[in-house]
């Protein structure tokens, strides 16, 4: 039986945060996918996560975990390897800052996809613009914190791998490569790792 149960979906880089550190770690064929569509107007997520949002971990006791870097913390000291989150010190504050400046340049990605997908009277241009200032800022950021990354990968990078990999999935016109050569150069390696090709998103048929 699996340890875990993750209420997942194909396309939230927030769960393919938690399936690369799974991979990485191990730990991947002890969690059970339960998929999920949050959008869905009949979706039980609510009954996991009161949230409404994937993903959510659910131990093998009960306890309900969200949001994706407490579970990637949980998951991370379920593993015999190396821990992907430094333990004290301005080491694991860098790494939990990287993963914040991701996860919240992420957060901006997907209001503006949101927005797009409401009725066209209804979207702001104002609002759009402020998430891709955000987005241009925070990418921009990353593009320095990459002379700072360690060499083994951790829960920042983990994040950085999602937030790249989900540009390239749901906006590939958007050139986020173009002024940035050391986060593409870094990407470039990193995006070969097989925990990264074994969860590449895949809109459902
Ligand atoms: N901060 C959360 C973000 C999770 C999130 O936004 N998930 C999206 C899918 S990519 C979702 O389920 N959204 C549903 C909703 O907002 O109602 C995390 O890190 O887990």
């Amino acid at each position: 039986m699996s340890r875990f149960r993750l209420c997942w979906s194909p396309t939230s880089p927030f769960v393919r945060k938690v399936m690369i550190l799974a991979h990485e770690t191990g730990l991947a064929g002890d969690i059970e996918l339960l998929a999920k569509n949050v959008w869905a107007p009949d979706t039980d997520i609510g009954a996991t996560n009161p949230l409404g949002k994937v993903p959510a971990l659910v131990l093998d006791d009960g306890t309900v975990v969200f949001d994706s870097p407490v579970i990637l913390d949980v998951l991370d000291r379920q593993h015999g390897g190396p821990s992907l989150i430094p333990a004290t010190g301005p080491e694991r504050t860098r790494v939990l800052t990287l993963q914040a400046l991701a996860d919240g340049v992420l957060d901006a990605l997907v209001l503006r996809l949101l927005e797009g997908r409401r009725p066209e009277a209804e979207r702001s241009a104002a609002w759009v613009e402020r998430q891709m200032r955000a987005v241009a800022r925070g990418l921009d950021a990353l593009e320095d914190a990459v002379f700072g990354f360690g060499p083994a990968l951790d829960v920042g990078q983990i994040t950085v791998l999602a937030l790249l990999g989900y540009l390239d999935f749901r906006f590939p016109a958007d050139d986020w490569r173009d002024g940035r050569a050391a986060l593409a150069g870094w990407f470039e390696t990193a995006s070969k790792r097989p925990s990264f090709l074994a969860t590449l998103p895949k809109d459902p048929v």
